[in-house]
């Protein structure tokens, strides 16, 4: 068997998608995610001229070999645009060889583990009383577990405060768009919200809180514990984390679940969290980590030191990201929950897929395959459009983290 065209479509129903399209001399054909938001068209590099042309001719059923064929035979490794490539020719070849076994990929990997995946959506609202009704709309379609955002009182631009009501996206300008930010406001603001979201939901529903890497160890040290009396499921990204030791502090001072992970690419950037238990959750993700091989490297890792996975699911991981995720969330033994920001129409319409959303939880069909497809002349009626993530600069104008 034979990989006979590798082929890279880039499509903007909305916002950007790169898809890799691997196609075989026995007619079958695997997809693979491999955006990156905001940097797209460096992966399509990439891809097309130092990757696809490294395929053809290749047995797509030897997916360990070409992993460590496009991980160690590049020489310059890890970063997010190498290990995008490698994912999403990773998740084209598991579609593949799932198809060829006739059976959905959960059931390759291992078989379901559970019953459905728990998800959880992204509440936000330019107040606190906004976002309060926000999180109620989300528990009303029957979400378990809801992110809530809120605008901070006094700054302009708040991270994750969008202008949709079911998903958010942050690339919204042709160039980077200029926000302020400032952390005694956010500190001194953001347990006025949990406190209300409790009281006016109590203590059933799981909330979460996105911090998205904005504070130093001790400040993120201080909102966990500002936090403790409303029982967060977790604050993700509370500090930068390339400096993996700095969880030790937040640790220290705090019990709020801490989750991180979804700009890592390679297991190296979480080892030292993981093995020091100073994550609670790992974020990541299928598209962000080379595809199922590694990501399977990463769960089995953490689940010997008693951490569970919490999967990324932006709007910027395509719905091939979110189908091949739901395969593997259904199989991985220490699973925690799984990102769902919904996509757009357009989005739904140039990704045809089989997972569907019931009652605060995604079930990925059985289609044979990750379930996802992509319908390549809806696609070529949305072409490329640049767009770039916002970034942050503190009050005095100094560079920060968005
Ligand atoms: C966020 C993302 O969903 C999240 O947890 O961190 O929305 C993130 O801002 C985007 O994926 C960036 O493209
Ligand atoms: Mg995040």
């Amino acid at each position: 068997m034979k990989i006979s065209a590798a082929r890279v479509i880039v499509t903007c129903p909305g916002r950007n998608f790169v898809t890799l399209k691997l196609e075989t001399d026995q007619g079958v054909y695997g997809i693979g995610d491999a955006t990156l938001n905001g940097r797209e068209l460096a992966v399509v590099a990439y891809l097309q001229e130092h990757v696809c042309p490294l395929l053809i001719g290749r047995d797509p059923r030897r997916i360990e070999d070409l992993w460590q064929y496009l991980y160690r035979g590049a020489y310059w490794r890890r970063g997010p645009v190498t290990m995008r490539a490698i994912a999403a020719v990773d998740v084209a070849l598991w579609d593949i060889k799932a198809k060829m076994a006739g059976m959905p990929l959960y059931d390759l990997l291992g078989g379901k583990s559970r019953e459905g995946v728990l998800v959880y959506g992204h509440a936000n609202g330019a107040d606190l009383g906004s976002t309060v009704e926000a999180v109620g709309h989300y528990l009303e379609m029957g979400y378990k577990a809801v992110r809530a955002q809120s605008g901070i009182p006094g700054l302009d631009l708040a991270y994750g405060v969008g202008r949709g009501v079911l998903h958010y996206e942050p690339a919204d300008a042709a160039m980077p768009t200029e926000t302020r930010w400032d952390t005694r406001k956010y500190l001194d603001f953001i347990p006025s919200l949990f406190e209300r979201l409790r009281e006016t939901f109590g203590a059933e529903p799981a909330l979460l809180h996105d911090v998205h890497h904005r504070l130093t160890p001790i400040e993120a040290a201080r909102l966990g514990k500002s936090l403790e009396p409303f029982d967060l499921f977790w604050i993700e990204d509370a500090t930068p984390a390339e400096n993996q030791d700095a969880f030790r502090l937040i640790r220290q001072h705090t019990t709020t679940p801490l989750a991180v992970g979804e700009i890592f690419n390679t297991l190296w950037d979480a080892k030292e969290l993981i093995a020091n238990q100073l994550i609670d959750y790992i974020r990541m993700t299928v598209v962000g980590s080379g595809g199922i091989t590694h990501l399977r490297r990463v769960a089995d890792f953490a689940a010997i030191h008693g951490v569970r996975t919490g999967c990324h699911g932006a709007t910027d991981l395509s719905p091939v990201t979110m189908g091949a995720a739901l395969h593997f969330d259904s199989w991985v033994p220490n699973f925690g929950i799984q990102e769902y920001m919904r996509h757009s129409e357009e989005t739904d319409a140039v990704f045809p897929h089989s997972y569907q959303f019931e009652d605060g939880y995604l079930h990925p069909g059985d289609t044979a395959g990750h379930g996802v497809d992509i319908d390549e002349e809806l696609a070529a009626r949305y072409p490329y459009k640049p767009a770039y993530l916002p970034v942050a600069r503190l009050q005095d104008g100094t560079m920060w983290n968005w």
